[in-house]
């Protein structure tokens, strides 16, 4: 008779990776990875689909640096198909559906757009999309701020002819007619004269800056957004998509649920959106993780009470300990071909190898992102010391409606039913010390797997998943590992202390 007392669920602080043969080093190492079935990141970190750590700013970093981020689904469906808009639009080698404004603006409006989009300047489109000037800070310049309300953008801007290219141009040539005219934007145009795009010296001096960057096809950053699958879900998922997202998330808490199976189906089977990826999650067993591939998505999510924010373990009594739920989920997707993803509960950079070796491909992280200043909130002083809320999406903050904005999170937790004094919350808000940009904090953390990888001998990260072997350690070993029998006198970029 099979005994359950026999299953032992083990985590990240109950493993450590056995120290192997080597000939790499660290700055050697190749750190890519699969997303999904069809998408691979330099970089195997994903931003959490949190209030307080993925909006579009997140989003951008994150890509930039070679991972990607989700967009968290606690707001309007306009608002985040504006998010992904924007992260859509903020970098790439040429815009093909650039943000235009109208002859007839006023200045103000253009200010107002110019700030939105975090752009100097706007082509000037007539209604039927032909090309009329082009509107930037130098036009502005000598412009009255008083005047900003009355005038309109056809009295200030820089009318046609200006230097256009045609639509085919190359990133050389576009470069050099860039340099040879000393102008920063170039619009191109068809045989009409529409626009059909624009080229822009940033974008050119940003793709030299992120080299790992992940892109789609066109040169754009790729960006994933969460969605559930009750009520308006559906207008959801076809306003991202028409927003041009690369990955949908179905994000709950449970995804080994029927009406979870049934939307990745729906995503995958309809013409409109099946060219879209989905990840489904989460899960935490086996059981799980095949009902998720036989679904049909591009990765499974793993993770059952792990984050750190999270109380669904104590407040339901259930869950699974991340390391043995990342094992248990990959011995059905890894045959089907499908990666995993290890959600939450990472507390160092040393976890990260320790879940790809476990069996995930990439992991996902809240509490060591929403630190940065790309997350969204602003900074709190608590004695003397910077920090940022982190809360969690089953906190009450997080679950509440407030005014007439509707909590979109209750229904991850299935409780979309219950009115607002009835929320069973599975989550705490709290607050993290302030980390600085991403770039830093990712510095340290993909730093920190590519030591990993250079103890374990692995050169590439399939490698490290083949060649990791873990030992189990007790709370004696827990103890030695960190640092002990000293008092710490200052900082670690990358260790704050237990
Ligand atoms: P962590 O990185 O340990 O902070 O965990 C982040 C993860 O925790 C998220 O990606 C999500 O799966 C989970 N989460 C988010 N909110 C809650 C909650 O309120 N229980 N849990």
């Amino acid at each position: 008779v099979h005994n359950p007392f026999a299953l032992t669920g083990l985590t990240y602080d109950d493993v450590l990776l056995l120290p192997g043969e080597t000939d790499v080093i660290p700055s050697e190492v190749d750190t890519t990875s699969r997303l999904t079935r069809e998408i691979s990141v330099r970089v195997p970190l994903l931003s959490a689909a949190m209030d307080t750590v993925t909006e579009s700013r997140m989003a951008i970093a994150m890509a930039r640096q070679g991972g990607i981020g989700i967009l968290h689904r606690n707001l309007s469906i306009e608002d985040q198909a504006h998010q992904v808009d924007l992260v859509k639009r903020s970098e790439s080698g040429m815009v093909t559906d650039p943000v235009t404004v109208s002859p007839d603006a006023t200045l103000a409006e253009l200010d107002r757009l110019c700030g939105t989009y975090r752009v100097s300047g706007l082509p000037v489109v007539e209604a039927d999309g032909r090309l009329l000037g082009i509107i930037t800070n130098r036009d502005l310049r000598f412009v009255p701020p008083g005047d900003f309300e009355s005038l309109r953008v056809r009295e200030i801007m820089t009318p046609m002819p200006l230097i256009t290219a045609p639509v085919g141009i190359t990133r050389d040539d576009a470069a050099a007619l860039l340099a040879k005219h000393k102008i920063e934007k170039l619009p191109l145009v068809d045989d009409l004269g529409v626009l059909r795009g624009l080229i822009t010296v940033k974008d050119f001096v940003k793709s030299e800056q992120y080299p790992d960057a992940t892109k789609d096809g066109e040169g754009r950053l790729v960006v994933g957004a969460a969605v559930g699958f009750f009520g308006d879900a559906w207008d959801r998922v076809t306003a991202l998509v028409e927003a041009g997202v690369d990955v949908l998330v179905v994000d709950t808490a449970n995804g080994h649920a029927r009406l979870m199976l049934d939307m990745v189906r729906r995503i995958k089977t309809d013409k409109g959106t099946r060219h879209v990826q989905v990840i489904g999650g989460n899960i935490a067993t086996r059981e799980g993780s095949q009902a998720l591939v036989d679904a049909g998505v591009d990765a499974v999510k793993v993770g059952v009470g792990p984050g750190s924010i999270c109380t669904t373990r104590v407040v339901a009594g259930v869950g699974v300990p991340q390391i043995t739920a990342i094992y248990d989920a990959s011995l059905a997707a890894k045959p089907a071909g499908v990666p995993v993803i290890g959600d939450g509960g990472l507390q160092y950079s040393g976890d990260i190898a320790k879940a790809l070796v476990a069996g995930a491909d990439t992991v996902m992280l809240g509490g060591l992102l929403a630190g940065c200043d790309e997350s969204p909130g602003d900074l709190v002083f608590v004695n003397g010391k910077q920090f940022k809320r982190y809360r969690g999406m089953a906190s009450l903050g997080a679950m509440q409606s407030r005014g007439d904005r509707r909590s979109y999170s209750k229904d991850r937790y299935f409780q979309g039913d219950l009115s607002d004094d009835e929320i069973i919350t599975e989550g705490i808000e709290g607050q993290v010390p302030y980390r600085g940009p991403l770039a830093a904090v990712a510095h340290q953390l993909i730093g920190g797997l590519h030591q990993s990888m250079f103890y374990v001998g692995a050169r590439t990260v399939p490698q490290l998943q083949e060649r990791g072997k873990f030992i189990r350690i007790t709370p004696a070993g827990l103890k030695e590992s960190h640092p002990h029998d000293v008092q710490m006198v200052s900082e670690a970029p990358n260790y704050s202390g237990r």
